[in-house]
């Protein structure tokens, strides 16, 4: 089994976590980690923090000469802005200004979270509550991606809204999707729709408000298999969109054509399966998004994943000072305009994250190489029935 715990405040020393259930002899290249890490960091609408912080993962234990070695893999990432905030969130000395909110931000954990954990100063809760933590996740993430890469399967993300403006891209192949992502500020591969995002997120911004989005993570070079039908904790499609509703500000997921499938009929819905000697079972469709019954079925994996608008606004909305219980503007804390592309490569991790925990629990190993004859077995039975 692979799994991971996190821990680390927004503005702490820095965030960590602790992996388990690799395979040993992973190659495992750290570089990859610090680029993933600098691709979460960019997108335009991102705040002042991220001028000060330049993520790189630290790896503590669990690799050596640059491969696993089957033991727990620790890691660290540091923030910088920690030095700012050394007094404020001191684990042991009061401080002389503990920066205390007692507004909470309406849509935020502050207010559920303040009253569930007894808090007088939302801080406790914002801290850990704030997606300064997704870059941990990216650094988990990237570690399960590089295992599926190792078998060929790759996880790539892009922004499809922001916003009213909606990217047009059904007439781009999954190649020019991916690379003009990477081109793009708000990681759209539509450049007209790219400025006008860009164009949404600067009136926002001069507006106090914030935009959120839609973005969307496909996953190629998946076997037929991954998941189980037999309990509802092991649907695939249920722990995708599980995980990726766990992430900040996340309020629906959808696979393949998603809702559209309620508004249409079952002839318009389901991937039809045809048959020939020299190409096995094929389909000409995927609109189930690469799930059925919560297996993987062979074709490209397609989620897609709505982030609502950051609470923090500039021009904040009304709420309640909990100390004074009276009526007040909510506090307002440096922040992001729009986070939507940032999101897109912490929606990648986490696919990338749940796809690899699907893999360890089907093909198992404890070494690579273990791991590497499972598939190679798998592969050749399944090779009767699908090209
Ligand atoms: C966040 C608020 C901002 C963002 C932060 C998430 O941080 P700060 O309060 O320090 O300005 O920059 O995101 C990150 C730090 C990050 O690395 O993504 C929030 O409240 O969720």
């Amino acid at each position: 089994m692979l799994r991971y715990l996190s821990a680390g405040e927004s503005h702490g020393p820095c965030l960590t976590a602790i992996i388990e259930g690799l395979p040993a002899g992973l190659p495992f290249p750290k570089e990859e980690i610090d680029r993933q890490l600098i691709r979460r960091q960019k997108g335009y609408g991102r705040g002042e923090r991220m001028s000060i912080e330049k993520d790189e993962v630290h790896v503590l234990s669990g690799v050596r000469h640059g491969e696993t070695i089957g033991s727990p893999l620790a890691l660290s990432i540091r923030n910088r802005d920690w030095e700012n905030w050394k007094e404020t969130l001191s684990p042991f000395h009061a401080a002389f200004n503990t920066r205390a909110i007692t507004v909470p931000r309406p849509g935020h954990a502050d207010l559920p979270g303040g009253l569930k954990y007894h808090r007088s100063d939302l801080r406790d809760i914002l801290e850990r509550a704030s997606a300064r933590e997704t870059a941990m996740r990216v650094a988990v993430g990237t570690v399960g991606r590089i295992m599926l890469s190792y078998f060929g399967v790759e996880v790539f993300g892009h922004v499809v809204s922001i916003g009213k403006v909606k990217a047009e891209t059904k007439d781009l192949s999954v190649e020019e999707i991916r690379n003009l992502t990477e081109e793009s500020p708000v990681r759209c591969a539509d450049a007209q729709a790219s400025r006008e995002m860009v164009k949404a997120i600067e009136e926002a911004k001069a507006y106090g408000d914030t935009l959120g989005g839609v973005f969307e993570i496909i996953a190629c070079g998946l076997p037929v298999g991954l998941g189980s039908h037999v309990h509802w904790d092991r649907r695939l499609d249920g722990r995708i969109a599980g995980a990726l509703m766990s992430l900040q500000a996340i309020k629906g997921v959808e696979f393949g054509l998603g809702f559209a499938a309620a508004r249409s009929r079952g002839s318009e819905v389901h991937d039809a399966l045809y048959y020939t000697p020299e190409k096995g079972i094929s389909r000409f469709t995927n609109r189930a998004g690469g799930l059925e019954g919560g297996i993987t079925n062979g074709e490209a994996l397609v989620v897609r994943a709505a982030m609502k608008p950051i609470p923090t606004l500039n021009r904040p909305l009304p709420s309640v000072d909990l100390q004074k219980k009276q009526e007040i503007k909510a506090t307002v804390e440096r922040s992001d305009v729009c986070a939507v592309p940032a999101a897109s490569v912490v929606g990648e991790a986490i696919v990338a994250w749940e796809l690899a925990c699907a893999w360890k629990e089907k093909f198992g190993g404890d070494s690579i190489l273990e791991m590497q004859e499972a598939v190679d077995r798998y592969r050749e039975y399944i090779k009767g029935f699908l090209l």
